[in-house]
């Protein structure tokens, strides 16, 4: 619905209309979040905004565009606050055909001459004779596109000092002209001014009031007035300002942030009031790079393990693994990174052990409830309904380089593994090896050719005799959009078949690895391919990984 309309509507409602003063699209924002009906487009909230008097100084363009910005954050109606119309007669019709263009609701313009002067300012408050306001009235209301559109007639008798008859004497005439309703202020410290003015009026329009001057008054008084709308005109701005310095001045004084954090919102609400959150899920299905679309899984839901990771065992009391520091950032932060490096954004993580302990910002988490019982293929598939494109696999327990994601997203195969053979040389091993044996060997030695050439896997699993083993799996694999479908219909299968029998290595379905997975689609005739990789990551399964991985990585 226009928003004019809207605003007419609730003229139409029962009940008073309750609008807040905004300067920019964050505080009208604000406004409408509190739940408030309309955004009064302020022009002592604008000026002040600028660091200048609410005195026209600026000019009808800025206050134009500041109203415009406050309309474009919110879906409720704006009412501008437009002075004396920026000039006369002429100027009003310019003004009203561009605040109606830009979708406000409706304008206010007061009786006062230009350039006026804050109502709340003693001395010059100089009202414009009846017949030249009268003149703006008409001419306001003849510019109008639309019928919604409201034009609210401000009377400044009182502030002026003109009595109540002047007041209502120039009420009826701008409802005469034509007004939508009549803003009566007061700058009286009581309410008993505007009580006077209500009682005498004869509601051949609705009345709009501004208490500042008389907070006391409550919506229940003012309703018992007759009053349909209240303008609660600056008290945003002045908490701004306040809450600003007494920010400022504690960080001045101590040189420091992190005692004022709980004066301050997080980043998070930041981002959330800009709309980052909306804008990420529609650059979701807008933001195209002609790239396949490919999406990342990373398992990180189970907890030290007592064979593979005992010398860990004390750093990880409090957390998973892949929250284990490196030199100031954890093992997911800096596999994150490197992903993003490869421009992979859509990233989640499966969590399950300590799973608070996991704070990266920027992936998709789900949990495994089921994470002590069940195994690292029932993790995976806590992430089902992202498996819906390319997806990548990638263990949490180990650190690599985004130059080895860069070669595996090129290739092209249904099911692909990482593979290395230098494992056959690695010494101090306390950890049974992830084996693979291809049905050619791979390429030996240290300085080796690979390219994109993929070997066809005969077999993988831990029990594997070490002396048939080609390669160990080192824990990356990708699936191409057919191969994560043929994959997740695989997996369905056998949770119905494999329930209380033995899956390969596995107890049962449920305890099974990605291992007994893969040997499971060789089984079914699926050709699942190695890609060799001679260097490029490192696993963190010891102390003595974890020592060195800390003194190679920056
Ligand atoms: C404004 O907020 O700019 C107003 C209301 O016009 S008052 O400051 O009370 O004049
Ligand atoms: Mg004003």
């Amino acid at each position: 619905m226009i928003k004019s309309k809207k605003l007419r509507e609730l003229f139409k409602k029962d009940g008073v209309i309750k609008i807040v003063g905004a300067h920019d699209g964050i505080t009208a924002k604000l406004v409408e979040l509190n739940g408030f009906d309309g955004v009064w487009a302020s022009g002592l909230e604008v000026s002040t905004s600028y660091a200048v008097p609410d005195a026209n100084i600026l000019t009808m363009t800025q206050y134009l565009q500041a109203a415009s910005v406050m309309n474009d954050a919110v879906s409720i109606p704006v009412v501008a606050d437009c002075d004396t119309g920026y000039g006369n007669s002429n100027n009003v019709m310019f003004m009203v055909k561009k605040y109606e263009t830009a979708g406000i609701a409706a304008v206010t313009i007061e009786d006062k001459l230009f350039p006026k002067v804050n109502s709340y300012i003693p001395g010059r408050q100089e009202l414009a004779p009846i017949a030249e306001f009268v003149g703006k009235i008409l001419a306001a209301k003849n510019a109008q596109a639309t019928e919604d559109f409201m034009v609210i007639a401000r009377v400044e008798a009182l502030i002026a000092g003109w009595g109540q008859e002047e007041a209502l004497k120039r009420a009826h005439a701008y409802v005469q002209a034509g007004a939508d309703a009549i803003l009566i202020h007061s700058k009286a410290s009581t309410p008993d001014e505007i009580a006077r003015f209500a009682k005498a009026w004869d509601f051949s329009a609705p009345l709009v009031i501004v208490p500042t001057a008389y907070p006391m008054i409550s919506l229940e008084e003012v309703e018992e007035l007759g009053v349909k709308m209240v303008i609660y005109a600056n008290h945003g701005l002045r908490a701004e300002i306040k809450a600003i310095n007494e920010v400022l001045s504690q960080i001045r004084e101590e040189g420091r942030l992190d005692r004022i954090n709980d004066k301050i919102v997080p980043m998070s609400e930041v981002f959330e009031l800009q709309g980052m959150t909306q804008m990420k899920e529609t650059e979701k299905i807008f933001l195209r790079s002609g790239e396949e679309e490919v999406k990342v899984i990373i398992p990180a839901a189970g907890a030290p393990s007592a064979h593979n990771q005992t010398s860990l065992e004390p750093l990880l009391q409090d957390r998973p693994l892949a929250a284990l520091d490196i030199n100031g950032k954890s093992i997911l932060q800096r596999n994150i990174e490197t992903l993003n490096k490869s421009k992979l954004y859509d990233i989640s993580v499966v969590r399950g052990y300590k799973k608070a302990a996991l704070g990266v910002e920027g992936v998709t988490y789900f949990d495994n409830p089921k994470h002590q019982s069940e195994h690292i293929l029932s993790s995976i598939f806590c992430a089902e309904e992202k498996m819906d494109c390319k997806t990548l696999i990638i263990y949490s327990d180990i650190l690599f380089e985004n130059w080895l994601i860069e070669r595996l997203k090129s290739v092209n195969s249904d099911f692909v593994i990482v593979v290395d053979n230098s494992f056959k040389r690695s010494l101090n091993r306390n950890k049974k090896l992830d084996l693979v044996v291809t049905k050619e060997s791979l390429v030996l030695g240290d300085r080796v050719l690979t390219y994109e050439h993929l070997y066809e896997v005969e077999k993988i699993g831990k029990t594997l005799p070490e002396e048939t083993a080609s390669a160990e799996f080192i824990g990356v694999a990708m699936f191409s959009k057919k191969g994560v479908e043929i994959f997740k219909k695989v997996y369905h299968d056998a949770l119905r078949e494999y329930k209380n029998k033995p899956f390969h290595e596995a107890e049962n379905i449920f305890q099974a690895s990605l291992e007994d997975l893969l040997q499971h689609l060789i089984e079914l005739g699926y050709k699942v391919e190695a890609l060799q990789v001679n260097s490029g990551w490192m696993e963190i399964h010891t102390f003595e990984n974890y020592k060195f991985a800390c003194s190679i990585v920056r």
